[in-house]
C-alpha cells in the first residue's frame, strides 16, 4: 500500500514538475493520426476512421438531421429519398449547434488543408465546410447513387454514417486509387468543352477492385470525389448521412492533373450533381469556373 501510495506521488510529481496535464491534451487528435490520413486520401482516395464521432454527438446530430430534413422533405424529395443542402449561417441562425460545430471540427479540416496543401500545393483558408448535404435514403429497391462516377465539381468530401449502415441500407463504395484516372480522363474531355458541368462522370462499365464502405453510427470516411463511388442500394432499412463539402478555391487545369493513367476506361453522362442544371445547363457558379491556363 505504502509502496502504491509513493509511485503515485512520485508520478503526479513528474507530471507537474514538466507541466504535463493529462487533461489539457487532446487525444482525438492523436486517435485521428492527421498525416496518416492525408496520405491515405491522396494515395488511395479515401480514408475511413471508425465511431469517430462518439454517440452523445451522433445523437444528437440524429435530432438535428430529421428536423433539417423534416422541415424541408417536401420540396426537395427524389426517387431515392430527401437531400437538403445546408450552408454554414442557416445552422447557425437556427442554432442546429452540433451540425455547426461538426462543420467546424478544426481536426477535419487540418485534413482538408494538408490534402489541398500535399497534392496541389494550395494554400487553402482553415475556413470551415462550404455546405453540409444531408441525405436520408429509406426506399427500399432504389440505389442511392446509380453508378460508380467522379463529381463534376471536385471537391474533399467529410461523410457521416448517422446509423450503422452495411451493405443492406446504401453503403458507401469506391475503387481504390482511382482518382488519379480520372482526373486524367476528366482533364482531356476539358480540353474539347471546358464547363465542367458537360464532363461525362459515370463508369460505363464497372472496373475492379471495389471496396464497400460499411460502418456504425458515427463512423467517418474522408474521400476526394474524383475517386470513383457511389452509394449502395436500399434493400432493407434507411440510411442517414451528413456530407460535408469541402471544394477547391478554384478550379483550374491543375486540379486534374495526374501521372499513371490507364485510358481504356469509358465514362458516360448523368445528370447528378450538377448545380443549377435542372434549370439551366449552361450556368455555371463562378466559383466553379474551370480556367483555361
Ligand atoms: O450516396 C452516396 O453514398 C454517394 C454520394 C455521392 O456520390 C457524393 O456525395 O458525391
Ligand atoms: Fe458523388
Amino acid at each position: 500500500m505504502i509502496t502504491h501510495f509513493v509511485k503515485m506521488h512520485f508520478i503526479l510529481n513528474l507530471l507537474t514538475q514538466f507541466r504535463i496535464n493529462l487533461f489539457a491534451y487532446d487525444w482525438r487528435t492523436l486517435a485521428m493520426e492527421p498525416k496518416k490520413r492525408i496520405s491515405e486520401v491522396v494515395e488511395n482516395g479515401f480514408s475511413v476512421i471508425n465511431s469517430y464521432f462518439n454517440p452523445t454527438l451522433i445523437k444528437r446530430l440524429g435530432k438535428e438531421f430529421d428536423t433539417l430534413i423534416a422541415k424541408h422533405s417536401r420540396n426537395e424529395k427524389s426517387s431515392n429519398g430527401v437531400i437538403r443542402s445546408v450552408k454554414l449561417e442557416a445552422l447557425k441562425s437556427d442554432n442546429f449547434q452540433a451540425t455547426f460545430d461538426v462543420m467546424n471540427d478544426t481536426n477535419l479540416i487540418s485534413i482538408l488543408t494538408g490534402f489541398y496543401k500535399r497534392i496541389y500545393d494550395l494554400d487553402i483558408d482553415k475556413e470551415p465546410f462550404d455546405k453540409v448535404d444531408l441525405e436520408y435514403n429509406a426506399v427500399p429497391g432504389k440505389s442511392v447513387n446509380s453508378d460508380y462516377h467522379f463529381d463534376r465539381i471536385p471537391s474533399v468530401k467529410c461523410q457521416i454514417y448517422l446509423n450503422d449502415v452495411g451493405q443492406n441500407n446504401g453503403a458507401l463504395s469506391v475503387i481504390p486509387k482511382s482518382q488519379s484516372s480520372s482526373r486524367r480522363i476528366a482533364m482531356e474531355m476539358l480540353e474539347s468543352n471546358s464547363n465542367p458541368l458537360f464532363l461525362k462522370n459515370f463508369l460505363k462499365k464497372n472496373i475492379a477492385p471495389t471496396q464497400l464502405l460499411t460502418g456504425v453510427a458515427g463512423t467517418l470516411t474522408i474521400f476526394d470525389t474524383m475517386v470513383l463511388h457511389k452509394g449502395g442500394e436500399i434493400t432493407d432499412g434507411f440510411r442517414k448521412t451528413i456530407r460535408l463539402v469541402k471544394w477547391p478555391p478554384c478550379l483550374d487545369k491543375k486540379y486534374y492533373l495526374f501521372q499513371n493513367t490507364s485510358k481504356s476506361i469509358k465514362f458516360y453522362s448523368e445528370n447528378f450533381y450538377h448545380p443549377k442544371s435542372n434549370e439551366d445547363k449552361t450556368r455555371v457558379n463562378p466559383r466553379f469556373i474551370y480556367q483555361n491556363n
